[in-house]
């Protein structure tokens, strides 16, 4: 149940009992989460200065040595995360393996894993367009007592508990869900609070955006390829736009509201696709599921791709349901 201006803390204590593991320790995850995101935002939002004053030397505005700002999106989740001590393991873009939390409790009585992008198309930092931060969250399936293992992070994507990202945008967002749908909290910078500002997000079941990046056609598979000159055509009942940011919680977060597909095929480039599955296209397909969207790689629900390493990418058309079944139908149809 939501109420309207409820802040996140508010929801979270509220709705806890409907989850079905609910023993507080998910609610605390979600908190630090919440932590985290505000500490990135207040970076992010003053990264052109930071650069200008870095550009000095290599200290910034806090005299710190400079840090590329997605390795220090890493570094603030991994210390929020482990200082809370909530989780037995993290895995990240940033980390070539998974980092095993020894728990205070040396019991490792942690129940909970999570993987990170800390910040998704940091790239677009320097020309100020929007990035995020997108988290995927699963019990572990080892011992609990035991240090964490691979197969704690190698599972399908939907046995995730919780999903979510923040989009450090005009606003700054965190959309998340733990199975009982979508729901969007805007922080009120004044104040430091998320609050209750897009409840029971859901995807239009079709739209008329396309997001994928064009300069990548002439490597894609024959099925995408024909899916796009049907979005070309010229047709009163298809007036379709192509929207592409090159931030991918960014195009997903306006296509969710305003209906649309975002694609990243496999390429000559990218012969699996560039996106991860467990880190980028796992949690953004049970959010798109749980909006009432759909998730594929063209042929595979997205949720039921067998995992086999911690960085492995697949091919990723994620959007309103409508818009991705006709994806299908052409792969189905023209294939590669
Ligand atoms: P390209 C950012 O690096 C990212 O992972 C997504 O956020 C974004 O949609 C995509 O890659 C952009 O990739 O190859 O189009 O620049």
């Amino acid at each position: 149940m939501s109420t309207r201006n409820q802040t996140l803390g508010e929801f979270i204590i509220e709705n806890q009992t409907a989850f079905k593991y609910s023993s507080g320790e998910l609610s605390r995850l979600i908190n630090s989460i919440r932590l985290a995101a505000k500490v990135v935002n207040h970076e992010v939002n003053k990264a052109g200065l930071v650069d200008i004053l870095g550009a000095a030397g290599d200290v910034n505005i806090q005299g710190e040595n400079q840090q590329k700002l997605d390795v220090y999106a890493n570094e603030k989740f991994i210390q929020t995360l482990t200082k809370r001590n909530i989780v037995c393991g993290i895995a990240s873009e940033e980390e070539d393996d998974f980092i095993a939390i020894n728990s205070q409790d040396e019991n490792h009585q942690n129940k909970y894993v999570v993987l990170i992008d800390p910040l998704d198309g940091s790239s677009n930092i320097d020309v100020n367009v929007s990035v995020g931060t997108i988290f995927s969250i699963y019990r572990r399936i080892t011992p609990v007592g035991t240090p964490v293992k691979m197969e704690d992070f190698l599972q399908k994507g939907c046995e995730q508990v919780a999903a979510g990202y923040v989009v450090y945008g005009t606003s700054t967002m965190l959309v998340y869900t733990t199975g009982a749908g979508v729901n969007g909290f805007t922080l009120n910078p004044a104040i430091g609070s998320f609050y209750l500002s897009h409840p029971n997000m859901k995807f239009p079941e079709t739209g008329t955006i396309y997001s994928v990046n064009e300069g990548n056609y002439l490597d894609f598979p024959l099925g995408i390829k024909k899916y796009i000159k049907y979005c070309q055509e010229e047709s009163e009942d298809r007036p379709y736009t192509s929207r592409y940011i090159g931030s991918l919680v960014s195009d997903f977060h306006r296509n969710m509201i305003k209906g649309g597909i975002y694609m990243y095929p496999k390429g000559s480039r990218n012969p699996n696709g560039k996106l991860r599955l467990l880190y980028e296209c796992n949690p953004m397909a049970f959010l798109a599921e749980q909006a009432g969207g759909k998730s594929s790689d063209g042929y595979t629900r997205t949720l039921d791709e067998v995992p086999t390493s911690l960085h492995q990418r697949v091919p990723f058309v994620c959007g309103s349901k409508k818009m991705v079944e006709k994806v299908e139908e052409f792969m189905r149809e023209f294939g590669e």
